[in-house]
């Protein structure tokens, strides 16, 4: 066994969030000991550089004495629970008062020194949580934006140390490990099957998305999903729709004809005038309205936000159009929820069939609510990865299907059966990491490949 010594936190992970930890407890002066659960983790030879003193522990955390540790900071994509851990787990800690085990954002909570603006949902939370940026510094407001996003929410504590606000995305993993987290304005945008490896099931996963809403002034949910509302008593509830809104409630209506986004029946924006197209867009732009009235920012520099921002990268992203086919990239749909939304987002605009581009790791999700949509406007599912022969089987009796080896394979099938008017989509439904290092260097490989084939195409004729 190796003890922690008395005293220490315990870090458990070198990745981005456990790196950010060790960053934030050298700043405060706080000393710690790291363990991963890899033999070797990668980088491991950078941190050891650059902490010289500071001990690390690769492999199984059960050879781990615990008996003196302060607290252990657990990184997001490790269960709380895991061997090693689970003796401790139900335990809290004197010092604190807080769980022995808690993640990054227990500790972001402590030394926050300025309100927070927290985004939750099983999709659309780094497109609103980007969007609330943009309207945050069109209204002149200094928010560091960051969280499950990219930007490790303890590192904006050090990068922007006169922030007025924090803007943060946080998955369930995230939330799962806050004990308070105290939100200025919590969001709750919507609920659909992931992660159901690591939260057991739908219940868990909600239970844990539901954290964002503990010690919350303002709470933001989704009028059509009633799990996004919160559980226990929030001051000031916000709802937003897709449909027409009751009294001061976010919505979309026509508007002498036109399809405008609303407040009760105060127009605010006309959704033409929004780059972003699609009814999960709107829906995701009065999420962003109703976080940033809640915030006190202005309405002319938020409707501003909302006529500049195109959206994200990897988030059904035209690459481009070869031979009137038009290549969608939305890798960043890891799920059979976002595969949906990017289908219905695609459907007004689609004048002949869709090729769907999936597959991937499932996360143990149920991929049946993909096959009616599919029914009705695919051509041809191309399936790769881990989890193609489960995709097949719940969509081989109502599309036509094809299992390949990889998205390569899968591109260049596609090629072949596009017809002009045709869309074809990558929309994996999946994570990545069967054969990628992350869902950006999947939607990379696709738009590298489509933009080859789009300048031969120019060469051509
Ligand atoms: N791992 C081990 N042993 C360890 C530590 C990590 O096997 O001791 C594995 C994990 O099981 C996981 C991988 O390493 O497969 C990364 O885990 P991590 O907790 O070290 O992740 P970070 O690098 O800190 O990145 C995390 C988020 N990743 C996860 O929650 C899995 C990043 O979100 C986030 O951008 C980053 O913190 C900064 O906040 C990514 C993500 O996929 C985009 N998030 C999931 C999602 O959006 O669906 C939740
Ligand atoms: P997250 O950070 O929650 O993964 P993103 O903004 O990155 O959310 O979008 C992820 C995927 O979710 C995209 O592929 C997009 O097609 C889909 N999506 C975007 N907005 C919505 C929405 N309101 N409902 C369902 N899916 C959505």
């Amino acid at each position: 066994m190796v003890r922690v010594a008395k005293g220490l936190t315990l870090v458990v992970g070198l990745g981005v969030s456990g790196r950010a930890i060790c960053r934030h407890l050298t700043r405060l002066n706080l000393p710690y000991m790291v363990a991963d659960t890899r033999a070797a983790p990668p980088g491991l030879d950078d941190f050891r550089a650059a902490h010289p003193g500071v001990a690390i522990h690769c492999g199984s955390l059960t050879t781990l004495d615990l008996s003196d540790v302060k607290e252990v900071v657990v990184s997001p994509g490790l269960d709380p629970r895991m061997a090693g851990l689970e003796s401790i787990a139900d335990q809290l800690s004197p010092d604190t008062g807080e769980p022995m085990v808690v993640g990054e954002i227990a500790l972001f909570v402590r030394a926050a020194h300025a309100p927070i603006a927290a985004i939750t949902g099983s999709n659309a939370k780094s497109t609103v949580t980007t969007l609330l940026g943009d309207m945050a510094a069109a209204a002149g407001v200094d928010a560091a934006v960051g969280g499950n996003l990219g930007t490790p929410a303890l590192d904006l504590l050090a990068s922007h140390p006169n922030a007025e606000l924090f803007i943060l995305e946080l998955s369930s993993f995230q939330l799962e490990t806050t004990p308070r987290l105290g939100a200025s304005c919590a969001a709750f945008l919507n609920l659909s099957e992931d992660h159901l490896d690591r939260h057991g099931d739908m219940h868990g996963y909600r239970a844990a998305k539901q954290r964002i809403f503990i010690g919350a002034q303002h709470a933001v949910v989704n009028a059509d999903e009633p799990l996004t509302w919160p559980d226990q008593p929030v001051a000031q509830i916000a709802h937003f729709s897709t449909k027409a809104p009751s009294s001061s409630e976010w919505g979309l209506a026509l508007y002498h004809d036109t399809l405008t986004l609303m407040q009760g029946n105060k127009p605010w924006l006309v959704a033409d005038e929004m780059p972003m197209t699609g009814q999960h867009n709107y829906a995701n732009a009065l999420a962003a309205l109703a976080m940033g009235q809640a915030l006190g920012f202005a309405e002319a520099p938020m409707c501003d936000a909302l006529r500049e921002f195109k959206g994200l990268v990897h988030r059904s992203e035209v690459v481009a159009y070869i031979n009137g086919v038009t290549w969608v990239n939305d890798s960043k749909g890891t799920n059979v929820g976002a595969t949906l939304a990017a289908i219905n987002g695609i459907g007004a605009s689609l004048k002949g069939r869709l090729i769907l581009l999936a597959g991937g790791v499932g996360k143990g999700a149920d991929f049946s609510p993909l096959a009616a949509p599919l029914a009705s406007c695919a051509r041809h599912v191309l399936l790769f990865g881990l989890d193609a022969p489960r995709l097949a089987g719940a969509l081989i009796k109502h599309v036509s299907v094809q299992e390949v080896d990889n998205l390569p394979q899968a591109m260049e099938a596609a090629f072949k059966l596009a017809q002009p008017g045709d869309c074809v989509l990558l929309s994996p439904a999946c994570a990545s990491l069967d054969q990628f290092a992350n869902y950006q260097e999947r939607g990379e490989m696709f738009q590298r490949w489509v933009e080859q084939k789009a300048q031969r195409a120019t060469e051509a004729s």
